[in-house]
């Protein structure tokens, strides 16, 4: 009967528009008379969710099939703690080829689609690359048709939103669920009892062997929100979970009834707190408890989930790792290791050799960073304390595996230590890297230099101990479809006419076949009045947001990304002080001669980063100063967008001329903005560094300005820096001295950050690198004066993109680490 009731519903204008108003007065019970943009978009989103719902049982629930193709098949899992999705309607609409009669329908109710998209609040569930290239995958999974879920956490309050104040950044949360998301489905049937604290015990089993007993000191219900995350071109939807943490269902009634009230509310809000928010930090790792618990909570909850759906199959556990790998992003999940260790051989009685046998073949990790900050380690008595027995599984790992090294290098005692996951600090600490490595397949970095550099040092030593094979270099990529079709339609379409078709978005190599016009006078002025149209879209936002107003004939020169030393933003902006200098020395007939240049810059820095903060106060002071200065007018012009977001970057990328990516070489792990800025037309001005080398290897010298020191180069040029008196770089010298004698406002706010640079460190080697990155940019303004050679010049970049396709990217974990297949 149920299957006679089924009927989906039409895709012609007249349905969508008539579902829009069954959601209008039935979901959100209001009226076509009180109806306001904010309202059509949740209508709209509504009617748009009920699409991908229906393709989302198609793809999950069909006889527990996988969409059209395989019945019950090895499924991904991708275990992050953050995706940073960004909006979902438009991006759902073009997925599934509805943005037109969308735009018809919402267009006969009165309102303008364009109106509505912007209502969307972003999901922004994460800090930044990393968060966003889950996402990507997520996007490249689904459109290849792939059986894969993520599973992350479904945090109150995302990514805290930046206001700038008087040039300084203050934060504000992101309660992003005040009003009602339509892109989730609660699924409060689903819901799983994570423990934590109390003691272990031993016991004796029927065969005397001795077994382990965990008893919980507290429990906490995990209940799964689900977002469906459509392919492109495909009716394949796939799922991130997304945990939510809630007090146990029954209200502790002993407090309750003893009168202690206030204590039985207050566990409800301890439980609450879990996934109340997302730790803002990029890069950096800080020791709390509640990260901790949050990272538990949600590998426990997601390995559950995992297991109890392989559990329905009725397969023995030696072909778990047939039907399930499990993807840990960063070392956020590692301890679903000993997690899974403990189902096996304490819950379900396996020997310990089988279990990791089992475990080992299950898990794959990616390392984003080498960055000694970021790389978490956790103190042992705080395990201890929180999961008492992963603590003893994980030192029964180590202890196995150090008995293996000890077999095949026999008393080498330093290199046991050097390996050990058990650093002997005070307290003592588990590296939680070298457990990922040790438990897993396969490890990758995400660029080749990165991959490389993992081999070489933090690694380095497991390539003697477990073998070179294990390691291995997944290249990042980012989704066509966003970063192109969605965030730039023009360009998309002006390529889609030129190439016949839109088969590209999944095919990105096809891109290639623009070269041949590249000269073509006629297409470069198609492809250039399409860059001067987004260049005006930024120049809009640029002055709702700041006031500031900018020329859009001017070179847009773009750095947005989280604001951290090492990417050196600071470096960026002395520069411009540099070039502030020099015009203010030139005669009307040098400034003549000057290309006009808006800096652009954007991204949050975390709110305990004291110096990452002086950044973003610094590039305000400096705007203030030169937007203001009647001698410079549209020469120069500094931007600071407040509330750098997934949304956001959607207007600014397709504006860049040129974007720099200008990390201190070996400290990028790769970079993916960089992808993203090339693929819409824009040129680098970059270091030898993450993943620009093999963009530098696709577009070829003439579309990237390449400066600065090497990564072989930096750890002497660091140690003769620290150690040996070297004079600051004279041009340098002059924007510090500008900056001290207050022509940028109070001096003294600056100091510890001038002090970074100064104070015998230049860890990041601002000083060393900073003539070549004067001499680049000189070589960019010689560069955009020829505007046909610019034009040929971006429209190669786009061209050459194909590399750098999420797509490729999830193809080669799909085979190499996954062992997955679609066919
Ligand atoms: O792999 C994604 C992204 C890289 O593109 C960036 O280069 C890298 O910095 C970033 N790494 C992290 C590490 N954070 N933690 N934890 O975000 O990953």
């Amino acid at each position: 009967a149920w299957e006679k009731y089924t009927v989906p519903e039409g895709n012609d204008v007249d349905s969508i528009a008539r579902s829009i108003v069954h959601h209008t007065t039935t979901t959100l019970a209001r009226t076509p008379y009180n109806m306001d943009d904010f309202g059509g978009y949740q209508a709209t989103a509504h009617s748009v969710r009920d699409k991908l719902i229906q393709d989302w049982n198609e793809t999950q629930q069909v006889r527990y099939g996988w969409y059209h193709t395989i019945k019950d098949p090895k499924r991904v899992y991708y275990l992050s703690l953050e995706f940073l999705l960004g909006r979902a309607m438009d991006n759902a609409l073009l997925a599934r080829g509805l943005k037109e009669p969308y735009t018809e329908a919402t267009k006969q109710l009165g309102f303008k689609i364009e109106d509505l998209l912007e209502e969307e609040r972003d999901a922004a569930l994460g800090n930044g690359g990393l968060g966003r290239l889950a996402a990507c995958y997520m996007d490249s999974l689904a459109t290849l048709d792939y059986p894969a879920w993520g599973y992350g956490l479904r945090y109150t309050y995302g990514i805290f939103q930046q206001k700038i104040v008087d040039g300084y950044q203050n934060e504000v949360p992101d309660y992003w669920l005040t009003y009602d998301n339509p892109w989730e489905l609660p699924r409060l049937d689903i819901s799983i009892e994570v423990p934590f604290y109390g003691h272990v015990s031993k016991y004796s089993d029927e065969n005397g062997r001795t077994r382990h007993k965990w008893e919980a000191g507290e429990i906490v219900q995990a209940v799964a929100y689900d977002v469906p995350i459509p392919g492109f071109d495909t009716n394949n939807t796939i799922n991130i979970r997304f945990w939510s943490s809630k007090p146990r269902k029954e209200f502790d009634l002993a407090y309750f009834n003893s009168g202690d009230y206030n204590r039985a509310v207050e566990d409800q809000k301890k439980a609450e707190n879990i996934t109340s928010v997302l730790y803002p930090n990029d890069n950096h790792m800080v020791g709390k408890e509640l990260r901790l618990k949050q990272q538990y909570f949600w590998v426990c909850a997601s390995l559950h989930d995992i297991l109890r759906r392989f559990k329905k199959t009725d397969r023995p556990w030696s072909e778990f790792p047939d039907q399930v790998a499990i993807q840990l992003n960063d070392t956020h999940p590692t301890l679903a290791v000993p997690e899974l260790m403990r189902v096996l051989v304490d819950l379900e009685g396996l020997e310990w050799d089988e279990a990791w046998n089992i475990t080992t073949r299950t898990f794959g990790f990616t390392n984003h960073t080498v960055l000694p900050e970021a790389l978490e380690k956790w103190s042992v008595p705080m395990l201890e304390h929180l999961l008492p027995r992963h603590l003893q599984i994980i030192f029964d790992i180590n202890l196995y595996f150090l008995q293996t090294v000890e077999k095949s290098f026999p008393n080498d005692r330093d290199l046991l230590a050097t390996v050990s996951i058990i650093e002997e600090s005070q307290p003592q600490s588990v590296r939680m890297a070298f457990l990922a490595v040790i438990a897993s397949h396969k490890v990758n970095g995400v660029a080749a230099l990165h991959s490389q550099i993992i081999k070489d040092t933090i690694f380095a030593p497991f390539i003697k101990v477990l073998g070179p094979d294990r390691f291995t270099n997944k290249t990042n990529g980012i989704t066509p479809r966003r970063w192109l079709h969605q965030a730039n339609p023009d360009l998309s379409n002006l390529i889609a006419k030129k190439l016949g078709s839109f088969k590209f978005l999944k095919e990105l190599s096809l891109l290639d076949g623009l070269s041949k016009y590249a000269n073509d006078a006629a297409f470069q002025k198609e492809w250039m009045d399409i860059k001067y149209k987004n260049k005006v879209r930024l120049t809009n936002l640029i002055k709702e947001r700041t006031g500031i107003e900018v020329n859009p004939n001017a070179l847009f020169d773009i750095q947005v990304k989280r604001i951290h030393e090492y990417k050196r933003q600071f470096m960026n902006i002395l520069g411009v002080i540099h070039r502030y200098a020099k015009l203010k020395k030139m005669n009307a007939a040098q400034r003549k001669e000057v290309v006009p240049r808006v800096v652009i810059f954007g991204g949050k820095a975390a709110p305990g980063y004291y110096i990452a903060k002086l950044v973003i106060k610094l590039i305000n002071s400096v705007g203030e100063k030169v937007n203001n200065d009647k001698d410079i007018g549209d020469l120069l012009k500094v931007v600071f967008i407040p509330d750098y977001n997934v949304s956001v970057a959607e207007v600014i990328i397709p504006a860049n001329d040129i974007s720099q990516h200008i990390s201190t070489a070996g400290t990028e792990a790769s970079g993916t903005s960089n992808m993203k800025f090339v693929l819409n037309g824009g040129l680098i001005l970059g270091t030898v560094d993450g993943a620009n080398i093999e963009i530098y290897e696709e577009i070829g010298d003439d579309q990237i300005f390449l400066f600065g020191a090497r990564s072989e180069q930096v750890e002497d040029l660091r140690h003769v820096q620290r150690y040996r008196n070297v004079p600051m770089n004279p041009e340098l010298q002059a924007v510090i001295h500008l900056i001290e004698n207050g022509t940028f406002g109070e001096p003294h706010i600056f100091q510890p950050l001038i002090n970074t640079i100064t104070v015998g460190k230049d860890y990041y080697l601002i000083s060393v690198d900073f003539g070549s990155y004067l001499e680049s940019n000189d070589l960019v303004d010689e560069a955009f004066k020829d505007k046909k050679a610019w034009a040929q010049k971006s429209i190669l970049c786009t061209a050459r993109m194909g590399k750098f396709s999420s797509d490729r990217a999830i193809k080669e974990y799909a085979e190499d680490i996954w062992n997955i297949d679609v066919s």
